[in-house]
């Protein structure tokens, strides 16, 4: 059986890239919902009434498992998705990146940056403090890297300026007396890690980039194999539905994913 992969558009790419580098031996299908991109300023009822469709026409499939490769809906759905749908495994991205962040941070001083919609909803802070309470955390909604990731901005002086006046507020902590600097940075939204190398000439060496892609490949692999779930050696193949503009689509894969990205309209 097929994984199942869903995010709002392409930045789920950037997780299912490092789901196929985890697991060659998957087949994998990619539902990106294009027509209602981007969830990260949306309500949280239109959020999970959309993962809510997206995972039924995933499970139409016949899945093994659902992976939610968007930080928004996971951060939102995530919850509502294991109650409507008890037998089926969910993995979420907000989970895993709050698992790495306990073991980066040194001075449990961490600060998320997302979409608006995750810094609301909480989700990122409340995983983290879940596993330890003494963590101190900035969260900054930075929904405009969204739009430089897609655009294919993701290196130069420009880049690099937007990208220091959109984190002033935690550079300004940096160097602030009252405040202990952050070591910690979690990358909340399937874009971001895009822009991994000017954020982290920006914020400098001080500060450990947590890629939530990274580690919710590598999550599905463990919790794939304790269940005896894992495919044997052979090469796996990937799939792709979009639910509007297979051309852009296809177009714009390329920034996320390395390989040839053929979509079909559902
Ligand atoms: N995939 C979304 C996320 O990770 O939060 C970003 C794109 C969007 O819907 N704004």
């Amino acid at each position: 059986k097929p994984i199942g992969v869903f995010d709002s558009g392409v930045g789920g790419l950037s997780v299912l890239n490092e789901l196929r580098a985890q697991l060659p031996g998957e087949d994998l299908i990619y539902l990106g919902d294009t027509a209602r991109v981007p969830y990260g300023t949306k309500s949280s009822l239109s959020i999970t009434r959309y993962a809510t469709q997206a995972a039924r026409a995933l499970i139409e499939q016949d899945i093994k498992c659902l992976v939610i490769a968007c930080n928004t809906a996971s951060a939102v759905a995530v919850e509502p998705l294991r109650a409507s749908y008890p037998y089926l495994k969910v993995i979420g991205v907000v989970e895993p990146g709050a698992d790495a962040c306990g073991r980066v941070t040194r001075t449990n001083h961490i600060a998320v940056i997302a979409t608006e919609s995750t810094i609301n909803n909480q989700a990122y802070q409340k995983a983290i403090l879940s596993r330890d309470p003494s963590c101190v955390i900035q969260a900054l909604p930075c929904s405009l890297f969204v739009a430089l990731a897609e655009e294919g901005w993701h290196e130069g002086p420009l880049v690099e300026a937007i990208i220091k006046r959109s984190l002033e507020p935690l550079i300004a902590a940096q160097v602030s007396h009252f405040k202990k600097p952050i070591d910690t940075l979690v990358l909340g939204c399937t874009h971001f890690p895009a822009l991994k190398r000017p954020i982290a000439n920006v914020l400098g060496e001080a500060v450990q980039l947590v890629d939530s892609a990274e580690t919710t490949a590598l999550y599905a692999k463990n919790m794939l194999s304790c269940e005896k779930l894992l495919n044997p050696q052979r090469v796996g193949q990937t799939r792709f539905m979009v639910t509007d503009g297979p051309e852009r689509f296809a177009r714009i894969a390329p920034l996320f994913f390395s390989e040839e990205v053929l979509s079909s309209e559902v």
